[in-house]
């Protein structure tokens, strides 16, 4: 319990012990060796995706940093055939993180369906070097997806820095100071996430978060080679704060980074934390 006992905290104790809301494990996982291929699935339920292919294009490729690049993918079944309904998820039919190499830039990102299982957006990277995408679907009548990309974008590199855990799971964004709190830390285990949200200037409780597509907020969490990619849902998504509480399993030991993201006044705002799973 030592080093366990300085990212405990009572709050998330208390907490557990009055969660009114379904359980419901919402966590999509990806975990994904292969490099610049679509990844092939782990989750639990593979064998109703089985064959599910995404096919990621970029335009144009290769890509370059600063510019716009219009990225597609197209979704097919194992016979190469596009699968075509998809149920939405958080509001969304398709979710897109995009990711540098390092962790140290993050976008998520909602394609536009364009039918017949294709969809599009356009961004533009802001430096050279690796970047991957992790697009998470759920085509209809299977289960969520995630599928994975592997990026490299010509142009000056930004300066890499090591992922380095937080020594303490607090920050202060746009006037709110946020703390998570995790129950054990331990990988392998179902464990809660817990962040708590309090005005930073007079500490006291915020409880006007605004839903951000149809929940308190989302978490995204990647290991630190991008290999692991879960996407958490909240346990309570109807919780307009001071907490709001998620539910997820770290697959094994490692530094991850966590991006937690929320709305308030009309403002979706991202606070990444950095933790180390013994
Ligand atoms: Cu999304």
């Amino acid at each position: 319990m030592k080093k366990i006992g300085v990212i405990l905290l009572t709050l998330a104790i208390l907490l557990s012990a009055c969660g009114k809301a379904a359980t419901t494990d919402h966590s999509a996982r990806s975990e994904n060796k292969e490099q610049g291929h679509a990844g092939h699935e782990s989750s639990e339920s593979a064998a109703d995706t089985e064959g599910i292919q995404a096919v990621f294009k970029l335009s144009p490729d290769p890509v370059q940093a600063k510019q716009e690049t219009e990225m597609t993918i197209q979704i097919l079944d194992k016979n190469g055939k596009s699968v075509d309904d998809f149920d939405l998820n958080h509001e969304k039919k398709m979710h897109l993180i995009l990711v540098s190499q390092d962790l140290a830039y993050y976008k998520h990102l909602h394609p536009t369906y364009q039918g017949k299982g294709l969809f599009t957006i356009r961004a533009a990277l802001p430096a050279g070097g690796n970047y991957k995408l992790f697009a998470d679907f759920k085509p209809s009548g299977l289960a969520q997806i995630v599928k994975s990309y592997v990026i490299k974008a010509g142009g000056e590199a930004a300066p890499s820095k090591a992922l380095q855990p937080d020594s303490k799971l607090t920050a202060t964004v746009n006037g709110m100071e946020i703390s998570l709190a995790v129950d054990h830390l331990m990988a392998g285990m179902d464990l809660d996430l817990t962040y708590t949200f309090k005005d930073a200037a007079t500490k006291a409780p915020i409880t006007n978060l605004q839903p951000y597509l149809g929940a308190v907020g989302h978490v995204v969490i990647l290991d630190e080679k991008a290999d692991q990619y879960l996407h958490v849902h909240p346990v309570d998504e109807k919780s307009a704060g001071p907490e709001a509480k998620f539910k997820t399993s770290f697959p094994k030991s490692g530094i991850y980074k966590i991006w937690g993201e929320f709305q308030r006044d009309g403002q979706v705002i991202t606070v990444p934390f950095v933790v180390k799973v013994p």
